[in-house]
């Protein structure tokens, strides 16, 4: 076993008086940050926790410490989604047989453990501790087609590969200022918080997203990169948002309109558009501002590592390999059995490769992605089709002004069931919950008697 030292002892001595992270009005060097995370460990120790538990972090100060703290301490954390109910929450944390959580909830189906708890013992601890390169340090869900969560680990390994990959395409350095406003349980918001520590970067830590208060920022602490979704990246712009010190912004998680792209390249914002997922522990392929003008809506190009598979008429599913990529998922572990071909993983996404450019096509089947969260109809589907009276049914996206897109149900019956479909839907996030419900005797099907996600949505677009 190959062992390391801790990214965040190592800046702790190397740059112990450098700003880790700014949150509102305060700030922590990375040796306070250091001392912080090592007193948290230290609790985490004493409570003799099992070896991984399950964290669901605000963007706070004590969630970054805590994180640390977790990782000092070698417990496996798994990454919970603010946004989910109970319910969800327990199904994920059961099907890898974790009962524990770091919450501010009161989940009565969990053990939770307050953030304020593990801040009860003394700074005392600052020997520097060492990590095994291929132990896992993060776990996340990711929804696939079925519906159901998939587990993806990701070990230090992944996460350092990721953030060498990161930087080769989307340059930063130790002097960078990245304004953090993404969820810490996504990977776009983790990968941040470990790109800091691995390079010695200040992260400037939002907790809500407030677009006024984030360009204040830019303008007065001198932000110099920023990750987004297109989302967020559109009301930036609605707000006036303006270069200033910004070098990169680094934009993923969905796919970026020409219209709102054109407005960047307008303003001279450095924006950089990413292709990447849970799995391969953020992006893997950037384009650059000059790619963007160069190859206009590609996602950078292509290396050795990134391939389109038996393209037909030049597109096919998007594999790529590396030591971002994760080892295999933890459950469901049929899923592993269609998820790699040789050393590539399938990405479940279409793309072309033109010039030595990728674009991507299609993205996953069937996903709507709203504000950045994604949501898988079939959950949603699966849902509903419990209620006897339902004979079918058919979740898609429609456009929406605010989230992007969001979802819509379209629902087979006879006779009405709004209320009882309410009722269902209950036990999953707010996000995922339909915005309309359109009822209709018989949903469009294609000739071999398969629901027509694609005529449904016409038809749908048509009646609102
Ligand atoms: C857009 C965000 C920030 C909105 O959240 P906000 O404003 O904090 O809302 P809340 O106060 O939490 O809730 C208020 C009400 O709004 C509803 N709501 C919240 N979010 C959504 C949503 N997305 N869609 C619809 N409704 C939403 C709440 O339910 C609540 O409702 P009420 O008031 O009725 O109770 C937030 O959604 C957000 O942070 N989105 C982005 C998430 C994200 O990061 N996605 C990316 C995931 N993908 C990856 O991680 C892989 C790619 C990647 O790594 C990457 C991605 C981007 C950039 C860089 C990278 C990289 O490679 O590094
Ligand atoms: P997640 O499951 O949260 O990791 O989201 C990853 C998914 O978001 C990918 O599999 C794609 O379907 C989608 N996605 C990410 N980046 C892009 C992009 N640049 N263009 C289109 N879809 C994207
Ligand atoms: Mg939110
Ligand atoms: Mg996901
Ligand atoms: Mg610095």
């Amino acid at each position: 076993r190959r062992s390391v030292q801790h990214n965040l002892a190592v800046q702790a001595l190397k740059r112990p008086d450098d700003i880790a992270i700014q949150f509102n009005d305060s700030t922590l060097t990375f040796q306070a940050l250091y001392e912080k995370a090592s007193a948290v460990s230290d609790q985490l120790l004493e409570m003799n926790l099992p070896s991984r538990i399950a964290i669901q972090p605000d963007n706070q100060l004590n969630s970054v410490i805590i994180i640390h703290g977790l990782i000092l301490a070698h417990i496996e954390m798994v990454m919970v989604n603010k946004h989910l109910t109970e319910h969800e929450v327990k199904r994920q944390l059961d099907s890898i047989d974790v009962s524990i959580i770091i919450t501010e909830n009161n989940y009565t189906s969990l053990s939770c453990i307050m953030p304020e708890t593990l801040f009860a013992g003394a700074a005392d601890r600052t020997a520097v501790t060492t990590y095994n390169p291929e132990d896992i340090l993060s776990i996340m869900f990711t929804s696939g087609t079925t519906g159901v969560q998939k587990a993806v680990p990701h070990t230090f390994r992944n996460h350092i590969a990721s953030a060498e990959r990161c930087k080769e395409s989307f340059p930063y350095d130790s002097e960078s200022k990245w304004l953090l406003v993404l969820p810490l349980y996504h990977i776009s918001g983790l990968s941040v918080l470990l790109r800091s520590v691995i390079e010695g970067f200040t992260v400037i830590l939002f907790e809500k997203f407030d677009a006024e208060a984030i360009i204040q920022s830019i303008q007065e602490d001198g932000v110099t990169h920023i990750s987004l979704v297109p989302q967020t990246l559109e009301w930036l712009l609605a707000a006036d948002l303006e270069r200033h010190k910004l070098q990169g912004l680094l934009i993923g998680g969905a796919k970026l309109d020409a219209r709102t792209l054109e407005e960047c390249l307008k303003r001279e914002l450095p924006v950089y558009t990413s292709f990447g997922m849970t799995e391969t522990a953020s992006q893997f392929i950037t384009a650059s501002p000059d790619d963007m003008i160069n190859h206009p809506n590609s996602v950078g190009p292509v290396t050795d590592d990134i391939k389109v598979a038996a393209p037909l008429n030049g597109a096919g599913e998007i594999l790529v390999r590396g030591g971002n990529v994760m080892e295999g998922y933890l459950y469901p572990e049929e899923a592993n059995q269609v998820a790699f071909s040789d050393d590539f993983f399938m990405t479940g996404d279409i793309g072309q490769v033109k010039n030595g450019y990728l674009y991507v096509l299609d993205r996953r089947k069937d996903l709507i992605i709203s504000g950045g969260e994604n949501i898988y109809p079939s959950e949603i589907e699966q849902l509903v089709l419990s209620i006897p009276d339902v004979s079918a049914c058919s979740v898609v996206g429609i456009p929406d002004e605010k989230w992007g897109e969001v979802p819509a149900l379209v629902y087979e019956s006879d006779n009405e069931h709004d209320r009882q479909i309410d009722e269902v839907l209950q036990n999953i996030a707010k996000y995922k919950r339909p915005v309309l419900y359109k009822r209709i005797s018989e949903l469009q099907r294609t000739s071999n008697g398969k629901i027509s996600r694609h005529r449904v949505k016409e038809w749908l677009l048509n009646e609102i």
